[in-house]
C-alpha cells in the first residue's frame, strides 16, 4: 500500500510520517510539503515539494506514486487564521476539496482529514462536550474545519468516499514545534522553563482546554485508519479526548520538577478563541466504535516532555 502524506513537514505531520514509515517501510509512504522539512524525514523516504492547493500538482503525485490513501494535514490553524481569514478559508477548504473529488473519481482509496476543537464556539456546551450538540464556531479556523466535516460526510453519502477524521485537542510533543495555534502554549511553556526558568502565558490561569500528548494523537488517527469500514459509523469527525488542564495546572506539575520556575499571565487575542472552545470533551462514541483508549494524562506527558526535551538539548 502507498500512502501520501501532505503536509508531511508540519507538527502533526512530521511525526505521523516518521510513524507510518516504520509500519509499511520507507518507500511506501511519500511525504509532501510546500517546504523541506527536518532531516529525519527528508532522509528516510521520498519526499515532495507540493502546494496542497493545487489540483493538477496533487493528481500528478498521486497517479505518479499510484496513491492509495491520502493524509491531508496541511492546514492554517486557529491563531495565524484569525491574521489572513481569506488564506485560512482558501487553504483549508480548497485543500479538502482537491482530495475528496479523487477519491470521487475513484483515483485514491482512503483520506484521512484533520478536524479540530475548534469547531465548537461559545454556545457550546463546555464540559464534557458531546459528540453531537449546537457547533457555532467563532474563529475561521473552527468555520472552516466545521465546514469541511459537512463535506466529508456528504462524499460519504452521496459518492461512498471512506473519509475518517478526528476532532483533534490542542496536541504536545517535544518532537517538534507547533505553528499558529491557541493550544502552543502548553508546548512554549517546556521549552521556557527548561532554559529560562520562567514564562509568560498568553493565556489567563485557569483556562481549562482539552489536550492529548503527540504520541497517543498518532496512535489514534492510525487506529482509525486500520479499523473495519464498518465500524465507522461517524463520517464526519469524532470527538477524541486525553486531558484537560488550565495554565496554573500544567505550570504546577512543571513546578514539581523545576522548583524554580515561575509563570506570569499576559493574555493576548488568543485568550478570546480559548474562551470560546470547550474546557473538556467527551469522547464515549470513538471508545465505543473503534476502540479508542487514550494512554498520557497531565503529570505522563510532563515527566515525558521534561525527559526528552532534556536528552535532546544536553
Ligand atoms: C489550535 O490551537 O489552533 C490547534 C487546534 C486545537 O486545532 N492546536
Amino acid at each position: 500500500m502507498t500512502i501520501l502524506v501532505i503536509g508531511a513537514c508540519g507538527q502533526i505531520g512530521t511525526e505521523l510520517t516518521m510513524k507510518l514509515r516504520e509500519i509499511h517501510g520507507n518507500d511506501r509512504i511519500i511525504a509532501a510539503d510546500i517546504r523541506e522539512g527536518s532531516e529525519e524525514l527528508m532522509a528516510s523516504g521520498p519526499f515532495e515539494i507540493l502546494d496542497a492547493m493545487n489540483s493538477s500538482q496533487v493528481e500528478d503525485v498521486c497517479l505518479h506514486y499510484e496513491v492509495e490513501e491520502v493524509y491531508l494535514m496541511a492546514a492554517m490553524l486557529s491563531a495565524t487564521g484569525e491574521k489572513f481569514p481569506e488564506k485560512a478559508w482558501d487553504l483549508n477548504m480548497g485543500s479538502l476539496f482537491i482530495i475528496l473529488n479523487l477519491a470521487k473519481e475513484k483515483k485514491i482509496n482512503k483520506i484521512f482529514w484533520p478536524s479540530s476543537i475548534a469547531v465548537f464556539g461559545p454556545t457550546t456546551p463546555q464540559v464534557d462536550t458531546p459528540q453531537h450538540t449546537i457547533m457555532e464556531p467563532s474563529t475561521v479556523y473552527g468555520i472552516s474545519k466545521q465546514t469541511g466535516e459537512r463535506w466529508c460526510e456528504y462524499y460519504f453519502n452521496k459518492y461512498g468516499v471512506d473519509v475518517r477524521s478526528i476532532r483533534y485537542p490542542g496536541l504536545i510533543s517535544w518532537k517538534t514545534q507547533p505553528g499558529g495555534g491557541t493550544t502552543d502554549y502548553a508546548i512554549d511553556i517546556f521549552h521556557k522553563a527548561l532554559n529560562e526558568k520562567e514564562y509568560e502565558c498568553f493565556l489567563e490561569a485557569d483556562t481549562a482546554l482539552p489536550m492529548m500528548y503527540m504520541e497517543d494523537a498518532i496512535r489514534a488517527t492510525l487506529e482509525i485508519m486500520m479499523a473495519p469500514k464498518e465500524h465507522i459509523k461517524i463520517r464526519s469527525s469524532y470527538n477524541l479526548s486525553g486531558m484537560s488542564f488550565t495554565p496554573s495546572q500544567i505550570a504546577a506539575d512543571i513546578t514539581r520538577h523545576i522548583p524554580e520556575f515561575k509563570i506570569d499571565y499576559r493574555p493576548d487575542f488568543r485568550q478570546e478563541i480559548a474562551d470560546s472552545w470547550p474546557g473538556s470533551i467527551n469522547d464515549d462514541r470513538a471508545r465505543k466504535d473503534w476502540g479508542w483508549k487514550h494512554v498520557y494524562d497531565l503529570e505522563t506527558t510532563v515527566e515525558t516532555m521534561l525527559e526528552n526535551l532534556r536528552s535532546t538539548t544536553g
